[in-house]
């Protein structure tokens, strides 16, 4: 099968970057500082991949990035030993991984978002972890570390002398690391490394892998498989691209764009099988596997689209195959399921690809619309109108598919008729069970269009000094005024939710793992996975109430109502789960998701009760 014209795309700045060992040509070109490397650590090289402490969540998140830089490094490079070492997993303690430090030369920490604290506890403020470091290379790779390396570099930098970050993909730029630490490169020749030379900071060109060899699943260590077992049952993977062909103006995504590269690249798709083999061999095979590609198939061009839904259509036949027991979840746009630039042929390809990937084992499609108002779409760059959105719906619906469908509401340059525009939508298409946040915000990033647009508005924003990734603005930002009551309410309510651990996105997915709720339990299974519903109903009617006020000219708001409104429906919902803890026969896997979401209510319905109000931004 033709794979699109920009596949055929192998090297990044000419052979120097590629993972192949016999291109490099600098070898024979050491600096002094090289040789020196070389004497030190005689050719053989240990490094540490380590995850930091996540923010409490509703489910384990497998450091996914780390466990494919270990699967990809050890099949590359035999002669580096490497470890994985994740602060989330059971009985992963300081006093281990001060133990493990001890016997390495590279550290390399991932830095997902709301890692920051941790990196600071462990870096700066743990004296016996410093002292151990000190003479070792640290590296940091991964989303706040690509987002923000001169605030890392200030931060950590001053710290420790071989402080490093790899910026973007790790997996070549880690590779020539490896060579520049045991003396084969200089540190100019390390793709993507940011690093410090007499004082000034200095940043290499980027490369990125063109995966069509990447060949080698991520490194599925027991230790991870038992806490996603034990923490949810999710397991995330990545399955057959990487990249999106797409341009949202809020979306982060083209940052890690390289000039040359192509926007999207694929692994074979015989890598996938491969892992959830390996996966079901260890006897892991009911984990709920979510997909990490930011679109399971998309495609602009005919032929990209094509080309895309021929390789999804080749997974979900081999999964079948291979007789696998996997139920999975993906990343769609709208367009991946009703595309009105189909030819009849690639119609007929939609269709049937749906239906094997459903047969495969399909049940969970995360949708990425953000909005249901045409003005904010365009505002968004989304590159899809309200029909299409309408139609991918019901499509989804009548393939039984659950769905989630992300949502990004609220954002500063909004105006009144686009929330109405919102609710009516939602409404009219009974979709509050569907949707994963209604008062969730926009959350600026930095170098995106939607940052450069809000700053020509205006807005005064504020980079956020705990993420380093996303910037701050105010309700009265809002250029809309009738909006900032508005989202001060809801602003208060999602952090209500959000600090008792009531994750939004997550919490469908994390429901679906009661797919195999014991049969005397269906009714209440039934009642459970309307808890998200529930959730999307108290906000609409808060946000009813809200612009209620706003349109009668009488925009004083009162909190008793507010208070009242919250506490129906969470004690509703603390009650069913109440009640389903009480089920017995319940596997274990689903007894603590559900032991843990009565706790999230049970802690918000005491809020409540207590000085949640007292909170409210209200005069
Ligand atoms: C799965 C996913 C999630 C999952 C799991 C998150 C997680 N911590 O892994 C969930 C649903 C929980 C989630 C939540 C959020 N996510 Co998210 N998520 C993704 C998604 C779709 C895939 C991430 C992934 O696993 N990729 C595959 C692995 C292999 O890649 P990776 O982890 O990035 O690792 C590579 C490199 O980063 C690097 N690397 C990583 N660690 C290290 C360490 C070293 C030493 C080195 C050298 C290299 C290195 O090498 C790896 C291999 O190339 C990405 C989009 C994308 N496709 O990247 C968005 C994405 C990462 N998420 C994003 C956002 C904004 C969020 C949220 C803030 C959303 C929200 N409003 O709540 C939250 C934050 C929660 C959190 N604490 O992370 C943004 C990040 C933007 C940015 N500035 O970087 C992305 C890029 C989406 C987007 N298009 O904007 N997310
Ligand atoms: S479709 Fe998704 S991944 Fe692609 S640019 Fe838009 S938000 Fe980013």
């Amino acid at each position: 099968m033709a794979r699109p014209k920009n596949a055929i795309w192998q090297h990044v700045n000419g052979a120097l970057w590629t993972y192949d060992d016999k291109q490099c040509e600098s070898v024979a070109n050491m600096s002094e500082e090289a040789d020196c490397m070389c004497m030190k650590n005689n050719g053989k090289e240990r490094l540490l991949l380590v995850n930091p402490l996540a923010p409490k969540g509703a489910v384990y998140i497998n450091p996914l990035g780390l466990q494919t830089l270990e699967g990809y490094i050890k099949s590359r490079d035999k002669t580096t030993e490497v470890t994985l070492f994740d602060f989330n997993a059971k009985g992963a303690t300081r006093e281990i991984f001060i133990e493990k430090i001890n016997e390495q030369d590279i550290i390399g920490f991932s830095t997902p978002f709301g890692s920051l604290p941790h990196l600071k506890k462990i870096l700066l403020n743990d004296p016996e972890v410093q002292q151990i470091l000190e003479n070792k290379s640290i590296l940091f790779g991964g989303n706040v570390a690509t987002a923000a390396s001169r605030e890392l570099f200030d931060l950590f930098g001053k710290k420790y002398s071989g402080f490093y970050i790899l910026k973007g993909e790790g997996e070549i730029p880690l590779l020539q690391f490896i060579r520049y630490q045991r003396g084969e490169l200089k540190l100019a020749e390390v793709p993507n490394l940011v690093w410090n030379s007499e004082n000034s900071l200095m940043e290499n060109p980027r490369a990125a892998d063109d995966l069509s060899n990447f060949y080698e699943p991520p490194v599925l260590t027991d230790e991870i498989l038992a806490a996603a077992n034990g923490g949810g049952g999710v397991l995330f993977l990545e399955g057959l691209s990487r990249g999106c062909e797409y341009d949202c103006t809020f979306c982060y995504l083209r940052m890690l764009r390289i000039s040359g590269v192509p926007r999207v690249r694929y692994f074979p798709p015989s890598r996938i099988i491969e892992t959830i083999k390996c996966l079901e061999a260890k006897g892991f095979g009911d984990l709920l596997v979510r997909f990490t590609d930011e679109n399971f198939f998309g495609g602009k061009t005919c032929e990209e689209m094509n080309y895309r839904m021929n390789q999804a259509l080749i997974f979900a036949k081999n999964l079948e195959r291979v007789g696998s027991h996997t139920h999975f979840g993906v990343d769609i746009r709208a367009d991946s399921l009703f595309n009105l630039n189909d030819t009849d042929k690639l119609r007929d390809l939609r269709q049937e690809v749906w239906h094997a990937l459903v047969k495969s084992g399909l049940i969970i499609v995360y949708i990425g619309v953000e909005t249901f108002s045409h003005t904010q779409l365009r505002r968004y760059g989304k590159s899809l109108d309200i029909f299409t959105i309408k139609r991918s719906i019901e499509l989804l619906r009548q393939l039984g598919i659950r769905l989630t469908i992300g949502l990004i509401i609220f954002d500063p340059l909004m105006n009144l008729p686009e929330l109405r525009e919102n609710i009516k939508f939602i409404e009219e298409n009974d979709l509050l069970g569907n949707i994963s946040s209604i008062s969730k915000e926009m959350r600026i990033q930095r170098g995106t269009p939607y940052y450069k647009m809000a700053n020509k508005k205006g807005i005064t924003l504020t980079l956020n000094q705990d993420d380093l990734v996303f910037y701050d603005y105010k309700p009265e930002d809002y250029i809309d005024s009738r909006m900032s009551k508005i989202v001060s309410v809801m602003r208060w309510f999602y952090r209500l939710l959000n600090e008792n651990n009531y994750r939004f996105p997550d919490t469908p997915a994390f429901l679906e793992t009661l797919i195999d709720f014991p049969s005397q339990g269906s009714d209440a299974k039934k009642k459970l996975m309307i808890i998200p519903k529930q959730v999307a109903e108290l906000e609409l009617r808060i946000l009813k109430y809200l612009i209620s006020k706003m349109e009668s000219g009488d925009p004083s708001i009162d909190k008793e109502i507010i208070r009242v409104i919250c506490s129906e429906q969470i004690n509703n919902i603390t009650a069913l789960l109440d009640f389903a803890v009480t089920i017995p026969d319940i596997p274990w896997k689903q007894y603590s998701t559900l032991v843990k979401l009565q706790g999230v209510f049970h802690s918000i319905a005491q809020c409540l009760e207590k000085e949640a109000l007292s909170d409210l931004p209200l005069n």
